[in-house]
């Protein structure tokens, strides 16, 4: 029998990329089609900054990507600090599905991108180089909780704030197969070769079929030194629902980093096998869309430590 389709992805921006993904389930069409696709939306969103085309730079004015794709059986595909390419996400695919490797980085990413027949782009905006410009007044370097500088519509963040908005988007077909897919591009005005946990496995994604599927944002070093997203699906394997998986996992970073939790943002969000949904965050301001045959645009506050 057919089961419940639903998609769930990080921030308010996921409102549209998961109205995406659902034009592919609700035909019945795979989780791992519908993350792909949704995801491009934020991808080629000149609004958002800190995802593919008109992301912010790092401090040499690269825009470099990270994205990576995963399905239910353990199939994943990444890249990392790619340059050029308006959609990694599709690349990230392509190293799942036509190489024998699981991630690329860097020029070997973006040569492998072009053999593949993807074009090569300017993806630095006007407006991202002259937020980056005005970044390298001061070129201070510090992240900072996402909930104060969410405003796109200044164009640029202020004195050194990073930005979070990384999409990262969970699916589960009405066959009950799950995938997951993210796609950043990363902490602005990082160094340059710089690489998030967006596209590292069992970091900023990961999903188990048989148990469920996580993602993440924020500041991805806190979420690599804990391998947020495997740790969240393990706790679920334990038997925790998705929101105490996400939880704990949120607990784990602050308590083994007190000091330095305290004012940087990770959110985790997470489903299991059945599409419940939960998500957790260090800091107040994360939020997560909700879309499935009942409500399309669902936009719910994720609970925080603080
Ligand atoms: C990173 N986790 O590169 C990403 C950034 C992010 O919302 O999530 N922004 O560390």
């Amino acid at each position: 029998t057919a089961g419940v389709a639903r998609v769930i992805s990080t921030w308010d921006f996921g409102i549209p990329a998961n109205q995406a993904a659902w034009t592919v389930l609700s035909k019945g069409g795979s989780a791992l089609d519908a993350v792909e696709t949704g995801v491009q939306v934020p991808e080629a969103d000149l609004k958002n900054h800190s995802v593919g085309r008109a992301g912010y730079p790092d401090r040499d004015g690269k825009v470099t990507l990270d994205a990576s794709i995963m399905d239910a059986d353990g199939n994943c595909g990444a890249v990392a600090a790619l340059e050029h390419i308006a959609h990694p996400i599709q690349v990230a695919r392509r190293v799942m599905e036509r190489t024998p490797h699981v991630l690329l980085v860097g020029d070997g990413a973006l040569q492998f991108a072009l053999e593949q027949g993807f074009k090569k782009e300017e993806l630095l905006t006007p407006e991202s180089r002259q937020a980056w410009q005005e970044w390298l007044k001061t070129a201070h370097y510090q992240p900072s909780a996402n909930s104060e500088v969410r405003d796109y519509g200044k164009g640029g963040l202020p004195g050194g704030k990073d930005n979070h908005d990384t999409i990262g988007m969970l699916a589960i077909d009405t066959h009950g197969r799950l995938a997951g897919a993210c796609t950043t591009s990363g902490m602005a005005w990082k160094l340059h070769g710089r690489v998030g946990d967006s596209p590292i496995i069992g970091a900023g994604l990961y999903v188990d079929g048989d148990v469920g599927a996580a993602t993440s944002t924020g500041v991805g070093e806190e979420v690599i030194r804990n391998a947020g997203s495997f740790l969240v699906v393990e706790l679920m394997r334990q038997g925790r629902s998705p929101q105490e998986a996400c939880h704990e996992a949120v607990m784990r970073i602050v308590k083994r980093r007190p000091n330095a939790s305290k004012d940087l943002q990770v959110g985790f969000l997470a489903m299991n096998r059945h599409g419940e949904v939960g998500a957790f965050a260090i800091q107040p301001g994360f939020s997560y869309a909700v879309c499935d045959a009942a409500k399309q645009d669902g936009l719910i506050p994720a609970k925080s430590v603080y």
